[in-house]
């Protein structure tokens, strides 16, 4: 049976399932066998698998999959504040809330659809979200899986409020790596940065490219819209390509911090890295009725692919 992308049925290619605090999850496949699940519990992208099986996205062994607590790996998403500004939870309310599946959203642009397998959900304010967070929103999430195994996010945050309101996002993406000391990042030499560990002052980032030697809690300003992760151990490379979404977020909590964190093993900081496409430093301001679009989209790509490809990328 061919499954070119013309033909493609998504609705063909996602299948339903619950976890066990009976959750629902929809797990969406490509025709070469990559995959991706989804968790309602957060619009959380809890895994995400190449055509050999192989996981791309990092969960902690000791994660508790007990909502309200988000999950601890795979994409979470941040919103209506990533970080803790105010009277709102960390990183907002979106992640532990339990979204619905959107059976009729407004359209996206046809290449979103076409050749790929989707899901689209939706989160609207409950009377307990309005308290802390007075304003009227639909928050429209479509995740999709294409045909060579590209996962994409696309959040739409309408105001379907009488008054503007902000916000700050971010797709808190826990990437898999083979050891921290072997993986850099490029894209973000010569940014200034937020540091979080140092009441985020601003500093400014050298010419090379970021590598790891202990905590790393940082907002990069105004970055490209191409980042790469490069992981020498396992020669592939994190193709991370965003829209929308000014700031680059990099997470890495090292030993110490490690251990202080219940739901996260004492060595797993080696394993992982957080690279997140956000809009952190300047909020979003949304007028009534207006629309704000976030994207996010993961590749895979063996190491041989260098800086050089990358700024074809971004030509
Ligand atoms: O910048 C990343 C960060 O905000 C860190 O400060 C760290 O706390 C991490 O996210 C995880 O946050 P969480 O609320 O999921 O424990």
């Amino acid at each position: 049976m061919g499954h070119s992308a013309a033909v493609w049925d998504h609705r063909a290619a996602i299948e339903m399932t619950e976890d066990w605090n009976g959750i629902q999850q929809v797990l969406l496949r490509n025709p070469r066998g990559a995959s991706a699940r989804v968790s309602l519990h957060g619009g959380h992208v809890i895994s995400w698998r190449n055509d050999r099986g192989e996981e791309l996205l990092f969960t902690s062994s000791k994660a508790l999959f007990k909502p309200p607590k988000a999950i601890r790996g795979g994409i979470l998403v941040c919103f209506p504040q990533f970080g803790n500004c105010d009277s709102l939870e960390q990183h907002g309310f979106a992640r532990n809330k339990i979204w619905t599946i959107d059976d009729n959203p407004p359209p996206l642009h046809p290449n979103d659809s076409l050749g790929k397998s989707f899901i689209d959900l939706l989160l609207k304010p409950s009377e307990e979200d309005m308290k802390c967070w007075p304003h009227s929103f639909e928050f429209r999430l479509r995740v999709s899986l294409a045909a060579d195994g590209n996962l994409t996010l696309i959040s739409r945050i309408r105001n379907i409020n009488g008054k503007p309101f902000s916000f700050s996002f971010a797709y808190h993406s826990y990437l898999s790596v083979s050891d921290i000391s072997e993986v850099r990042i490029e894209g973000l030499e010569t940014l200034d940065y937020l540091d979080n560990l140092r009441q985020r002052e601003r500093f400014t980032e050298q010419g090379d490219a970021i590598t790891f030697e202990y905590e790393i809690d940082r907002v990069y300003l105004h970055s490209p819209n191409f980042v790469a992760v490069l992981d020498h151990e396992r020669k592939r490379t994190y193709v991370i390509k965003k829209e929308g979404l000014p700031d680059v977020v990099v997470w890495n909590p090292w030993e110490k911090r490690s251990k202080a964190m219940v739901d996260f093993g004492d060595e797993e900081y080696q394993q992982m890295l957080c690279v997140d496409g956000a809009a952190v430093e300047k909020p979003i301001i949304l007028k009534p009725g207006e629309e704000w679009t976030g994207r996010l989209e993961l590749a895979v790509v063996p190491s041989s692919y260098h800086s050089e490809d990358l700024d074809r990328h971004r030509s």
